[in-house]
C-alpha cells in the first residue's frame, strides 16, 4: 500500500470520495469549496442545505465530516470537513486538523469506499502553514493505512508545484512509499 500524491484540480478526480475543505455552515465558499460546488452543480448546495443544523448555521463542527453525493462531479461522494483556522498553533489546531483526516478515513471505511482524495485542508484561507499541515496529512494517512484495509487508495492532492514538493518531502520523511501523478497528464486534449 502507498499514499499517492497528485498535483492539480481535485474536482477532476474520479474517486469514491473527494474531501472538501468547507466551513461550518457547509453552504459553500471560496477556494476548493467554491471549485467543488461549481463543478458539482446546484444539487450539491441543495443537499448540504438539507443536512441537520447542530446549532443555528452550524452543520459540521471543526474537525468533523459530513458526506453528500458527488452530483455532477466524477467523484461519487463529497466528504465535507472543516479544518481549523490557524491562529498560533496553540489553539488545538494540530489535533483538529488531524481529526479531519482521521474522521474522513473512518467514514470512508464505514461506507466501504476504496478511494479517497484530500486537498490541503486549512492551507488556503484558513492560513495553516503548509509544511506543518503536510506533516499531519502524511502522519494520519500513513498511520491509518498501517492498521486498516480500506480505503485502499488514499490520494493527497497538491494544487500547485510548491505544495506538491512539500507533500513528497513529508512522505519521504515519514518513510512512506508513494506514487506521484500530475492531473495535467490526464487531459492532453485540453488547452
Ligand atoms: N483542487 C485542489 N486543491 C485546491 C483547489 C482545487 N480545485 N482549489 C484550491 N485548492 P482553501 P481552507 C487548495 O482556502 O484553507 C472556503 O471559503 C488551496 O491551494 O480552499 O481550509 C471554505 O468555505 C489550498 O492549499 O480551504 C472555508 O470558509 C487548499 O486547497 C475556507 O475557505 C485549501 O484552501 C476554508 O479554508
Amino acid at each position: 500500500m502507498s499514499i499517492e500524491v497528485w498535483q492539480g484540480d481535485i474536482t477532476q478526480l474520479a474517486v469514491d470520495a473527494i474531501v472538501n475543505a468547507a466551513n461550518e455552515t457547509l453552504l459553500g465558499g471560496g477556494g476548493v469549496d467554491g471549485a467543488i460546488h461549481r463543478a458539482a452543480g446546484p444539487g450539491l448546495l441543495a443537499e448540504c442545505e438539507q443536512l441537520p443544523e447542530l446549532r443555528p448555521g452550524i452543520r459540521c463542527p471543526t474537525g468533523e465530516v459530513r458526506a453528500t453525493s458527488g452530483h455532477a462531479l466524477p467523484a461519487r461522494h463529497v466528504f465535507h470537513t472543516v479544518g481549523p483556522v490557524w491562529r498560533d498553533g496553540r489553539h488545538d489546531e494540530a489535533a483538529l486538523l488531524a481529526n479531519c483526516y482521521w474522521q474522513s478515513l473512518r467514514l470512508a471505511e464505514q461506507m466501504g469506499l476504496e478511494s479517497i482524495a484530500f486537498p490541503a485542508i486549512s492551507c488556503g484561507v484558513y492560513g495553516y502553514p503548509l509544511h506543518q499541515a503536510a506533516h499531519i496529512a502524511v502522519t494520519e494517512t500513513v498511520t491509518w493505512q498501517k492498521s486498516h484495509a480500506r480505503p485502499l487508495r488514499i490520494i493527497l492532492v497538491a494544487y500547485n508545484a510548491a505544495a506538491f514538493k512539500i507533500y513528497q518531502q513529508a512522505l519521504a520523511d515519514a518513510g512512506g512509499t508513494q506514487k506521484s501523478h500530475f492531473l495535467e497528464d490526464l487531459k492532453p486534449a485540453m488547452g
